[in-house]
């Protein structure tokens, strides 16, 4: 999907021009500080707020206290950062990260200059949205972030204890880590002892409080028309009658079970049941084949497969069912066969007669789990004992199994959701993500229902039928919180309802970051550009709405109790503005425990690249610190972040090393360019040439004046060294339905290795790679 042209911001001068209004509106005078930078030639503008009350006399709205005489000098806030802090980057990556030897991947850092030099105009929340935030000002979260790091234990006790403990932890060991190699097995758990149950803290526990007729679910179908809902009491009945049915075949406490559905409610339904039994449930994204289904029962051999007999996307209906049964076939000749296998019928997609069928194994839902109770016992858990496990790709083709636990895991993503969001019970949130994925898991499921929210589960593809569904369920559901990637289309449509907006999946361009607040929030809706992992639980480095202002593109700060480092080539850390590797310090209590069955890849991938930290394999670019233009805010030594990208997808041209999203992010400041995707190849003399595949403007045409503009774009704003040596036009780009850019099937393509494309079967729209490959000699 390209980002519609149309409406994307064209100059700053406009935004400058809309924020200049809106200070207008709210009865301050705004002087706004246009700077010119001399290398990307690109206008800059700061502000400063000029509140006729003498109390607050050199200090913004904040009390950051800016010190009167450098704005007075008409100097931008860049200039003043630039000036206390010279760039330090990583920019010799002759030498490979200690421990780096053991993981061929892992061959240079990204750069993240262009991206975070370029970007330094503050985006303030609105006084009235601040007012009413959770976090109200950089204080408060400075108050919280303080504590959460200096006392972890006394932090984090705090808040579990808001959720239902069958028996509290002991006081005295809420949490224990080893994160270094060094010193022994990599371990980390928190409050251990502690016996819980999520789905009890999810449902129970918010129907007890009173909630049990609010909404817990809207379901929104593939087709217009139709949808469902569950209110709190209704989903705990229903997910009461599969955990009867679970625990009458024999399912127990820590036994595997592989669930293989699209985005029904029978699929959070699923999650809970095994939560409340205490077995382990595996969530297979369906739109995975039936190799990579097989791969995931022969590794973790579960006790029974939950599907549905078909889908429908969009148009197109996909028989899930047989997938199911190729992928038995393929994991039973490794001797892992399957007794049961759960089946919804999907009428709407299917009738049930048509589903190809083995009688013994295979049973119908609707047959079955109606005529169990609605009450169901819960299976008491130690925090501990494992909640889950999420098969994700690494770098090597053996997906890893992320196995998180309970009780760390259900206080981060709560308090992640609630933070992170400033939820409030009125709100009405929509998460557009797959339960396929760690963004399901945490923030359809997990997060949202700890909090007692109401929330959208979307079955259908956010083009279907036609490019506006998006906002036709965000205006039929009055939706106020909007978490989705940074891929979308807007037309008509009101929007009026929402009050923030969450990205998640990419770093986000600034421009693409502007054209979501603008357009999509029409520039009154905070964004939380909210980084985090599969293997992290939670949110990480995110935006707390109200809290601070926002810079395009970047993911701000670190989350209560994270503490971020940049470290070199080396693994020594680097303080002040720079870009590195980037690693967390110590633990946290979403951070997954182990991978499934490999403790030792585990310590290998995450802890020994850099030992004594987790390593993300992300890059990233630290901006200056807050600390040092308002010191006695920010003491501590976080400034804001700039995700760069995976470290395996930087590209080495004679010796330089370019990050994929800063040439693309240069790209995209082309007025024509809608979207890109850079990939590395193979060159003769310069090691690797840079490959760009891009999207133009609805409209515009292909020229070779246009490629050459574009190349130019780069050189501009990178330097001539980082021109692509290729434009690909492409009218889309390879996707997977959580938005991610599959950079390794554009990778085959810039090669010319069209034979080895690999498994499609995940791209949102899998027609992209052919007219890929069709226009791949324009
Ligand atoms: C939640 C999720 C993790 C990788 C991560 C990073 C990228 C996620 C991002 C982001 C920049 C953001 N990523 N959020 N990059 N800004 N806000 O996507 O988990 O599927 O495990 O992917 O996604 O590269 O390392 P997962």
């Amino acid at each position: 999907m390209a980002l519609a042209p149309q409406t994307r911001p064209r100059t700053l001068g406009w935004e400058w021009y809309k924020l200049m209004k809106r200070g207008e509106s709210q009865g301050r005078r705004r002087q706004a500080v246009l700077a010119l930078n001399s290398k990307s030639c690109k206008a800059k503008c700061s502000y400063k707020y000029n509140n006729n009350n003498n109390n607050n006399k050199g200090k913004d709205r904040f009390g950051f206290g800016f010190v009167e005489k450098e704005w007075n000098r008409g100097s931008s806030i860049i200039d003043i950062i630039m000036a206390a802090h010279p760039l330090r980057h990583v920019d010799s990556m002759a030498t490979m990260p200690s421990g780096a030897g053991k993981i061929p991947y892992l061959n240079a850092v990204i750069l993240g200059e262009a991206l975070a030099s370029e970007e330094n105009d503050l985006i303030y929340p609105s006084d009235d949205f601040s007012r009413q935030a959770h976090v109200p000002s950089p204080q408060k979260y400075l108050e919280l972030y303080e504590r959460s790091v200096k006392d972890p234990g006394g932090f984090w006790s705090d808040v579990a204890s808001q959720f239902y403990w069958k028996h509290k932890w002991a006081a005295d060991h809420v949490y224990s880590e080893n994160v270094d190699v060094r010193k022994g097995p990599v371990q980390i758990e928190w409050f251990k002892g502690g016996i819980t149950n999520i789905c009890y803290n999810c449902l129970d526990r918010n129907v007890e409080a009173g909630l049990g007729d609010k909404i817990a679910l809207h379901w929104e179908g593939n087709d217009l028309g139709n949808d469902a809902s569950l209110t709190y009491s209704h989903l705990l009945h229903r997910v009461s009658q599969l955990a009867n049915y679970l625990k009458d075949i024999g399912v127990r406490k820590g036994d595997a079970v592989i669930v293989y559905l699209p985005m029904l409610l029978e699929l959070p339904i699923t999650m809970l049941a095994c939560a409340r039994i205490g077995a382990v449930h595996s969530v297979v994204f369906a739109g995975f084949s039936a190799e990579s289904l097989a791969q995931r029962i022969i590794d973790c051999k579960p006790k029974l497969v939950i599907t549905c007999n078909a889908v429908k996307r969009g148009p197109k209906v996909i028989p899930l069912k047989d997938i199911v049964d190729a992928a038995f076939v393929q994991s039973s000749q490794t001797g892992v066969s399957i007794d049961t296998c759960l089946v919804y019928e999907n009428a709407l997609a299917m009738k049930r007669e048509k589903t190809n069928w083995q009688d013994g194994r295979d049973i119908w839902w609707q047959d079955v789990i109606p005529n169990y109770s609605t009450k169901c016992e819960v299976e008491w858990v130690d925090a501990e004992d494992p909640l889950f496990l999420l098969y994700t790709s690494g770098s090597t083709g053996k997906p890893k199994g992320v196995l998180h636990t309970t009780g760390g895991y259900m206080v981060y993503t709560a308090t992640t959701f609630k933070y992170a969001f400033d939820y409030k019970p009125s709100d009405i949130y929509w998460c557009t993500a797959d339960c396929g994925w760690i963004t399901g898991h945490s923030y359809v499921t997990y997060g949202p229902l700890l909090n007692g929210a109401t929330c959208i589960v979307f079955e259908g593809a956010p083009n279907y039928p036609d490019s506006g569904r998006c906002w036709d369920i965000v205006d039929k559901y009055k939706v106020t919180i909007f978490y989705t990637a940074p891929t979308l289309y807007v037309t008509r449509y009101s929007r009026k309802s929402l009050r923030i907006l969450g990205s998640v999946g990419e770093p986000i361009n600034p421009s693409a970051w502007r054209w979501f607040y603008n357009v999509v929030g029409d520039s009154r809706c905070p964004i939380s550009d909210t980084w985090w992992q599969t293997e992290t639980g939670g949110f990480m480095i995110t935006p707390l709405p109200g809290a601070w202002p926002q810079k395009p593109g970047s993911a701000t700060f670190p989350f209560f109790g994270v503490q971020p480092v940049i470290v070199d080539e080396k693994g020594v850390e680097i303080e002040g503005e720079c870009s590195g590797y980037l690693c967390v310090k110590g633990s946290w209590p979403g951070a997954f425990r182990t991978l499934y069955g490999d403790h030792e890849r585990y310590e290998t991938t995450y802890f020994k690249p850099f030992a004594g930290y987790y390593f993300t394999g992300d890059g990233c670019s630290r901006q200056a610190k807050l600390a040092n233009l308002h010191k006695s805010m920010f003491r501590d030594k976080d400034g804001y972040h700039w995700l760069t990208g995976r470290v395996d997808d930087v590209i080495n041209v004679s010796g330089h090393r370019i990050g994929t999203a800063e040439v693309e992010s240069a790209l995209v400041s082309h007025p024509k360019c809608a979207e890109a995707a850079v990939v590395g190849v193979e060159h003769e003399v310069k090691g690797q040439a840079i490959y760009a595949f891009v999207t133009l403007v609805e409209g515009e045409s292909y020229s070779e004046e246009l490629r050459n503009s574009l190349i130019l774009a780069v050189r501009k704003q990178i330097g001539a060294f980082a021109a692509p040596d290729r434009i690909h036009w492409a009218p889309g780009l390879p996707k997977t339905r959580s938005g991610k850019i599959m950079r390794r099937i554009l990778r085959k393509i810039a090669s010319g290795q069209l034979g080895e494309l690999g498994d499609t079967s995940t791209l949102a729209d899998p027609n992209v790679v052919d007219q890929l490959i069709a226009l791949s000699n324009c």
